[in-house]
């Protein structure tokens, strides 16, 4: 007897905007409809190539990892990395979509930002993190606009910012050494000057991303200088000369990683590299930080995309897998599995484009002082806080495919192992934690911005049980803000050591406050009652996190010290 063996039919993707009710809810709520409606085709257009072409480029593309050839048939060394198919489309898509031209056109003003992230959330997880050197390139941009620096913001920001796929540059950012990813101020790179007067860069770069890059924004030591970030200078660096030549940077080889394999990481040595200082001959970890702070802009919403687009495959999935007699999307079980990811999107969503609404009015000059210490403060928050949900989303997605979710040609475990770069690159879950310890340092007014901003939101909840979340979270964070006050005073390193229960605690309480907040509005505006379920489902996760333990119980325990009794 001649059995035909069951076949699972695949998840599938749609419409990548249209399908996506939180983002359409949001974007409905923050631009005016007239706006809405003169960008909207552009990010059905993107939608579509995202659920569709891309997608499909993606899952033929899965084995074409970056590849370094060192040296060309005739012996010269060329050190040239030839990056994947999609890789290749997706900087054509990328220049003529704009995905960083539109934050600077400034079509929409303050809401550029807003346009250009929209772009981003759907683009990103379509490209195998092609985000990575845009998301460079951009802060690039910034960076240099701030800097002051007209001659060099003149030759590279209208190629950073520019349409035209053959006029496109995209930029690197050179910090990492093998002395310090996270204490950059240990940096070994050394700038010298020659006769003729041209600053040059002798060090080694110990994880360069995204090496194709036309251009680098790098950190190294003026001969002479002192130790620590201080006594590094920005440099600005185009890595090939008018022949297509690495100008004296030899490529060494590409990382051997967890996830991001197509992006043509790399371990390189600048021997004597020209360069230009940016601005000044100083205090570079504290230039380069306008890069800092869009790429982490960048990673918050490529978190929160990476979760859309896997809460997008496992809905879809369940509705096709049967098991023990129903599709799963009628399991009350996997019912409550997905919700519960579905809400830890919905709520990393609105802190998000919260955060990205605030650089898209400081950029625009519209901020109010509030505005910019919230992102200030808010930026580091929102990126460990998403990085870490986005961690946990993709594996419980990959769990809601059974054992299919840990099989590689069905495309999904990538999805794990790209999520895990999000809470490392950019500055760890704990690096970030201290930072916004710093941001909160810069005195009262911080602290107060916070409270103002969750003060007129919660103000204007008129659905009690969504009130009564936004409350909860409301007193999450001043717990928290009282607790970083008194123990401050006593115990400055019990608060190091709380400082990540900190950090987590405003970031998802923060999370659920908008939550509610954008709920309540949905609930009058759209007499849609979803986002009232994601933030009353959100509300029952964890996001009070601060506790008093103190610094000698935590070493007892990590280095398996003797604790007294
Ligand atoms: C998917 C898209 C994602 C994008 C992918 C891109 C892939 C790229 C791969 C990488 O390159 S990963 C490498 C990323 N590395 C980091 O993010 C570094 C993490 N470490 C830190 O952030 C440290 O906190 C830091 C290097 C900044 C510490 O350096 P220092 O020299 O010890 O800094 P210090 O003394 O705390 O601060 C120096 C100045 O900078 C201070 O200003 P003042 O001198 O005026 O007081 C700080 O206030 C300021 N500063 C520091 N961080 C800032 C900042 N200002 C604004 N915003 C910040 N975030």
């Amino acid at each position: 007897m001649k059995v035909t063996p069951f076949n699972q039919p695949p998840p599938a993707l749609g419409n990548q905007y249209d399908e996506d009710r939180p983002l359409r809810s949001l974007l409905a709520r923050i631009v005016p409809r007239d706006a809405l409606l003169s960008i909207e085709p552009a990010l059905r257009d993107l939608g579509e190539l995202a659920g569709g072409e891309l997608y499909r480029m993606q899952l033929d593309d899965r084995e074409n990892d970056p590849k370094l050839v060192h040296w060309d048939a005739w012996g010269n060394r060329i050190d040239h990395i030839e990056v994947s198919p999609l890789w290749k489309r997706a900087e054509r898509i990328a220049a003529e979509k704009g995905l960083v031209a539109t934050a600077y056109e400034r079509r929409l003003g303050a809401l550029s930002r807003v346009h250009q992230f929209s772009l981003v959330h759907l683009f990103g997880p379509a490209t195998d993190i092609y985000a990575c050197p845009l998301a460079m390139t951009d802060g690039a941009a910034r960076t240099l606009l701030e800097s002051g620096n007209a001659v060099l913001a003149e030759r590279a920001v209208p190629r950073l910012t520019s349409r035209d796929p053959d006029r496109f540059w995209t930029s690197g950012q050179w910090m990492t050494e093998s002395t310090g990813g996270s204490d950059v101020g240990r940096s070994e790179t050394v700038a010298t000057k020659d006769e003729s007067g041209q600053w040059r860069l002798w060090g080694r770069k110990w994880f360069t991303s995204a090496t194709t890059a036309q251009m680098s924004l790098t950190l190294a030591r003026p001969e002479g200088n002192g130790p620590g970030g201080r006594g590094l200078a920005l440099f600005y660096v185009e890595t090939r000369d008018q022949d297509g030549r690495l100008r004296n940077i030899l490529v060494h080889r590409l990382k051997d990683k967890l996830g991001t394999r197509k992006v043509p990481t790399a371990e390189l040595t600048l021997d004597g590299t020209p360069a230009t200082p940016v601005i000044g001959l100083d205090s570079g970890t504290k230039y380069i930080s306008p890069m800092l702070n869009v790429t982490r802009t960048w990673n918050t919403v490529m978190a929160v995309a990476g979760m859309r687009r896997g809460v997008a495959l496992a809905r879809d999935y369940a509705t096709k897998r049967v098991a023990f007699g129903a599709p799963l999307s009628e399991k009350p079980l996997h019912v409550d599995t997905l919700a519960g990811v579905a809400a830890e999107y919905e709520a990393a969503l609105q802190l998000a484009f919260f955060v990205v609404q605030l650089h898209g009015r400081i950029e625009a000059r519209e901020a109010s002082d509030r505005d910019v210490l919230l992102a200030r403060l808010l930026t580091p928050i929102a990126k460990l806080v998403t990085g870490k949900q986005a961690v946990a989303v993709a594996s419980e997605v990959l769990e809601s495919f059974g054992g299919a979710g840990y099989v590689e040609d069905t495309g999904l475990p990538v999805l794990l192992r790209d999520a895990q770069v999000l809470p490392i690159w950019e500055g760890t879950t704990n690096v970030l934690s201290l930072d916004t310890l710093r941001a909160l340092g810069h005195g009262p007014d911080v602290a107060a911005a916070l409270e103002q901003e969750m003060e007129s939101r919660v103000g204007t909840i008129s659905d009690t049980s969504l009130r009564e979340v936004a409350e909860r979270a409301r007193g999450a964070v001043r717990r928290a803000l009282g607790w970083l006050a008194s123990t401050y005073s006593s115990s400055p390193l019990d608060v190091e050591g709380g400082a990540r229960r900190f950090a987590l605690t405003l970031g998802r309480s923060l999370e659920l406050l908008l939550l509610a907040h954008h709920a309540d509005w949905s609930l009058r505006n759209e007499r849609d009652a979803r986002s009232r379920a994601a933030a009353l489902r959100f509300a029952r996760a964890p996001f009070d996190l601060v506790e008093d333990t103190p610094v000698a119980d935590l070493r007892a325990l990590a280095n398996d010290e003797p604790l007294a009794v």
